[in-house]
């Protein structure tokens, strides 16, 4: 009887297991991919110049449908991180799903000098998309940038 009860018992934890991994592939805004950008491509540029870090330029206007290069110039490593709190409502899975290289939510990858990342607003809401670079956000790396229809 016990060992009939401890089977049971691991075929509910199988089966909460498999439940759990059913959500988890079901699409939605974080998982799916990111539409082609068809509009203008605009450069940021990332530098350190003497003990500053900054984006250049560090705000933008740009419209949906259009893509921003980040290019690491200078500095070593830097990676661009949208505040949550701060993108459209609406926005944080598709910025997510625009930077699938990214380490984390909202996060691209690294980008080392002579190396660039590709961030597509298309399909995103309008509005203010204020930005920040994770290993230089103490020296104030921050940018933002502006997305209309
Ligand atoms: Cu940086």
């Amino acid at each position: 009887m016990r060992v009939t009860a401890m089977v049971a018992g691991v075929a509910m934890v199988l089966a909460a297991c498999g439940g759990a991994k059913t959500d988890a592939a079901k699409p939605d805004s974080t998982t799916a991919a990111a539409p082609a950008a068809t509009g203008a491509t605009h450069v940021i540029n990332m530098v350190m110049e003497g003990t500053a870090y900054r984006f250049v330029p560090a705000e933008i206007a740009i419209k949906v449908g259009d893509k921003v290069v980040f290019k690491g110039v200078s500095g070593a490593a830097h990676n661009i991180v949208f505040w949550k709190d701060s993108v459209p409502a609406g926005a944080d899975g598709l910025l997510t799903a625009a930077m699938p290289d990214g380490t984390a939510p909202l996060s691209s990858k690294m980008v080392t000098d002579g190396d660039s990342t590709v961030v597509s607003f298309a399909g995103m809401p309008v509005g203010d998309y204020k930005m920040y670079c994770l290993p230089h956000l103490a020296m104030g790396m921050k940018g933002k940038i502006t997305v209309a229809q």
